[in-house]
């Protein structure tokens, strides 16, 4: 791809999801403009660019979207393929990863999202979300990173949920390194490499925008 290719990523600081391609693209060194959308309000563009969700992250790319994070992630992975390559190339291993990532987003997710929004009582969410947790510890093993002795594409879809355990740890009373500590290992070592932990979010920032959203939902 030309140095002239025109990236826009349109993002939200928060969102695990628009985390995701932030990292790809600081990872692949890929020069882009990100556009911050307050989701309360949402762009033209966005509106314009992903008709069908009007969520973010969207990638523009040379004025043609992507939408959905894993599809943007692979997009950005075929697109700039010289550069840090993220999905393996062997056929299972890609299935394999593409699954867990799938895992990630249905079963993290909505623990996430319920101790967000108080669904249930804590103690059940934070039960649900270690056990989940341990499942990804297990397909972890002993390698470094999910993606073996480098962070690929299955690394990418988990770390944006990692800050989010570090801004529940502001209000539970447990810590996740006593529970996962080969997961916080693996977030640590990640974060080692200033392209990834500069484009993930703090988990204070987090931890407030999950007050502000709970006033603004009534959830007590
Ligand atoms: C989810 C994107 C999403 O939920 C993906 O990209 O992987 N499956 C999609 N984006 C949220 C912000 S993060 O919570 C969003 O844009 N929400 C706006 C809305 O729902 O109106």
């Amino acid at each position: 791809m030309g140095s002239d290719d025109e990236v826009v990523l349109l993002d939200e600081y928060v969102s695990m999801f628009g985390m995701r391609p932030r990292v790809a693209l600081a990872l692949k060194g890929i020069r882009h403009e990100s556009r911050e959308e307050d989701l309360q309000n949402k762009s033209p563009l966005l509106l314009e660019m992903n008709p069908v969700h009007k969520k973010i992250p969207v990638l523009i790319h040379n004025g043609k979207p992507i939408c959905e994070s894993l599809i943007v992630v692979e997009y950005i992975d075929e697109v700039w393929k010289e550069q840090h390559p993220l999905l393996p190339t062997d056929p299972y291993k890609r299935a394999q990863a593409r699954f867990w990532a799938d895992f990630v987003d249905k079963k993290i997710f909505q623990c996430v999202r319920g101790w967000i929004r108080k669904w249930k009582d804590e103690e059940a969410i934070y039960e649900e979300l270690i056990d989940n947790l341990k499942v990804l510890e297990g397909v972890l093993g002993e390698e470094p990173y999910f993606g073996g002795e480098s962070f690929g594409f299955l690394d990418l879809a988990v770390i944006s949920y990692y800050t989010w355990f570090l801004a529940c740890e502001m209000e539970c009373k447990f810590t996740f390194e006593s529970k996962c500590p080969k997961l916080i290992g693996w977030g640590k070592r990640c974060l080692q490499n200033e392209s990834i932990s500069n484009s993930i979010a703090e988990p204070l920032k987090l931890y407030e925008f999950v007050l502000q959203l709970r006033k603004r939902l009534g959830v007590h």
